[in-house]
């Protein structure tokens, strides 16, 4: 999502830095030249500037495009260059590293988003846009939309603002909940859980009852429904945590499952499903040798 953006935006012309990791990962990024966009047939290469953490520049906005469970650490190692009304975009999956962000910079404006935007990377420094898509982007505190936002739509991304975010990031965490576990306990394609409906449905029913629990009522309307509807959409493809699991990655279960259990656990309101295939997932991934939170 980073080297999506990053091209997008460096096309539209617009003034883009980008933040690696550590020196070694520059002196790769140096030697590559830039991040290449491939859009279909056409591939173009954007000699976008980069820096380290630690580089001594205030930072105005940030895009934060790492995975959950990186993002908290990534944003305290450049919390020291944020300008006092810094703002960031946190583009991460499920919930909960948007909360720890929001803790750590507390004089910085969050920006929290949602994307259906689909891309790969085919090499290191090399993005492939696969899918279009919309992103919402929306403020926890429900404050207004930053003047900025017009040139995302200069740069192609199409994107809405959305008035309750965090409604948006709930719903996607349960859709992600009720499919992408039980891909990986059954190793199947998404379509594969048809098979399974009874499980999932139970499943959709108890993070309905969660969802209203935690006064987000809205992200539960006929959730069923549209997780069945996504199973069949998707029927071919591998779920994320299925491909990460495949490909012996660290998973983001503690920002989806883990999230949805520890909010039932605050509130003292039982969810023996979610929590049991919490169980499974955590034994399946322990057994790989994979991390479990
Ligand atoms: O978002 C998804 C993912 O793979 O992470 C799907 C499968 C569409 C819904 O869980």
């Amino acid at each position: 999502m980073g080297t999506l953006w990053a091209t997008r935006l460096a096309r539209a012309g617009l003034p883009v830095k980008l933040i690696v990791r550590n020196p070694a990962r520059l002196q790769a990024y140096e030697a590559a030249q830039g991040l290449t966009l491939i859009e279909g047939e056409h591939s173009v290469k954007w000699a976008i500037s980069a820096q380290i953490p630690e580089t001594d520049e205030p930072i105005q906005r940030l895009l934060v495009t790492c995975k959950a469970y990186d993002a908290p650490q990534a944003i305290a190692q450049v919390a020291a260059r944020l300008s006092p009304n810094a703002e960031l975009i946190l583009l991460q999956n499920g919930l909960g590293s948007q909360q720890a962000i929001a803790t750590l910079v507390p004089h910085a404006r969050c920006i929290f988003a949602s994307s259906t935007e689909g891309a790969f990377r085919d090499g290191d420094w090399r993005v492939v846009f696969a899918g279009m898509g919309h992103t919402w982007l929306g403020d926890s505190n429900q404050g207004p939309a930053p003047q900025w936002l017009e040139e995302l739509q200069h740069s192609g991304i199409s994107y809405e603002w959305s008035p309750n975010i965090l409604s948006r990031l709930w719903r996607k965490l349960a859709l992600n909940c009720a499919i992408n576990p039980l891909t990986v306990l059954h190793d199947c394609r998404n379509g594969g859980l048809q098979a399974h409906s009874a499980e999932v449905n139970t499943l959709c029913t108890e993070l309905g009852a969660l969802l209203e629990h935690c006064d987000q009522a809205e992200a539960a309307i006929d959730l069923a429904a549209e997780v069945n509807h996504v199973i069949q959409a998707t029927a071919n493809n591998y779920s994320s945590m299925h491909q990460d699991v495949t490909k012996g990655r660290r998973t983001e279960i503690s920002y989806l499952l883990g999230y949805a259990c520890e909010a039932a656990r605050d509130r003292q309101f039982a969810v023996p499903h979610l929590q049991q295939l919490h169980q499974r997932l955590s034994e399946h991934l322990q057994r790989r040798g994979l991390p479990c939170d």
